[in-house]
């Protein structure tokens, strides 16, 4: 959703410049050229032509001039702040010599600096430079902490998510459907006679085994379902808007799914099949997280002990 915006190298960098006086665009833009730091620079003459350049360009830095006619750039800054992708966009003002009022306003309402005009050539130079650098920096930090986000949701053998995420979001998803008097179901599934395969090929094979089968999972369901390792070859998947017939037929088709897979050498010919236990929420039964499990884990059991390669519903549901 973001790469428009992430933060570009100093080369691909662009500047919207908002100011109703062509002349000082031009002072502006030559400064700014002589040090090559955008590749380039887009003009308004009031805020309602900066504030669609701002929506359609990926614009790294706003210069902006606080008296314009249609739309000031009080007002540009404001309607600038309230979206999200053009949250963190800095913002500078450029302000006449004495308006200490303006200043702070502008500042109070998401400006990130000013520069007075007539500007300085230096002055302005650094000040762009210092706020291209932060929001550098800024973006820097977003993106490690979306990994480590990633990292701390995800298991790291299958990609999928891992048990601390999934008992996150069960809880999120049960309130949720508490509260909409919605639908949520569950479903358990383990690999049938996975020690045989971990025996049979090694242990890395039977990583890659498991591997597979994530990427089996993931790719028969909806994207916004929850596939989540539970265990070693235990996987768990919350189905939010689903009765305990729409999950019985997904543990179906994930079950013929997992049959169908065929494996590169040493395990071509190998067949893996897994066992399904399925359970769905209900206001006067399972209503907990602990109690959806339980039932979808006892139905899991009579599916094993029935013969594996079933799925089994949970009674009640
Ligand atoms: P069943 O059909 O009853 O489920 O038989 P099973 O052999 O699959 O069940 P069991 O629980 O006895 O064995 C599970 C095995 O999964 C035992 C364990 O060594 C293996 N295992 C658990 N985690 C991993 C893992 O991360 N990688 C590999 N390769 N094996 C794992
Ligand atoms: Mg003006
Ligand atoms: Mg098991
Ligand atoms: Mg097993």
């Amino acid at each position: 959703v973001s790469s428009k915006r992430k933060g570009s190298t100093a080369l691909s960098k662009i500047a919207l410049i908002v100011e109703d006086s062509p002349t000082l665009r031009r002072e502006i833009m030559e400064t700014l050229a002589d040090v090559s730091l955008f590749f380039r620079f887009l003009e308004a003459g009031d805020g309602v032509e900066g504030l669609r350049l701002a929506l359609d360009n990926p614009v790294d830095i706003i210069l902006c001039d606080l008296v314009m006619p249609r739309m000031d750039g009080f007002r540009f800054t404001q309607l600038l702040r309230a979206r999200k992708e053009l949250h963190d966009v800095p913002i500078i003002m450029l302000t006449g010599e004495g308006d200490s009022e303006m200043k702070v306003r502008g500042l109070e309402i998401g400006a990130n600096d000013y520069i007075t005009k007539p500007f300085d050539r230096g002055e302005l130079i650094a000040r762009v430079k210092v706020h291209l650098k932060i929001k550098e920096l800024q973006d820097e930090l977003r993106n490690a902490n979306r990994l480590l986000t990633e990292l701390s949701n995800t298991d790291p053998l299958t990609s999928l998510y891992n048990r601390r995420f999934l008992f996150e979001s069960f809880g999120k998803e049960l309130q949720r459907a508490a509260r909409k008097k919605g639908e949520l179901a569950v479903l358990i599934l383990d690999i049938d006679h996975f020690k045989k395969i971990n025996d049979g090929y090694g242990h890395q094979q039977g990583d890659l085994v498991l591997a597979r089968v994530a990427g089996t999972l993931l790719s028969h369901l909806r994207n916004y379902d929850i596939p989540a390792r539970y265990g070693g070859e235990e996987f768990v998947v919350i189905l939010p808007d689903s009765s305990l017939k729409d999950a019985m037929m997904v543990a179906e088709r994930l079950r013929t799914a997992v049959s169908d897979m065929t494996f590169p050498l040493p395990m071509n010919g190998l067949k893996v099949t897994a066992s399904f236990g399925v359970a769905a929420y209900s206001p006067s039964g399972a209503n907990t997280v602990d109690a959806l499990i339980r039932e979808a884990d006892a139905a899991l059991y009579v599916a094993k002990s029935g013969g594996r390669n079933r799925v089994v519903a949970a009674p009640g549901g």
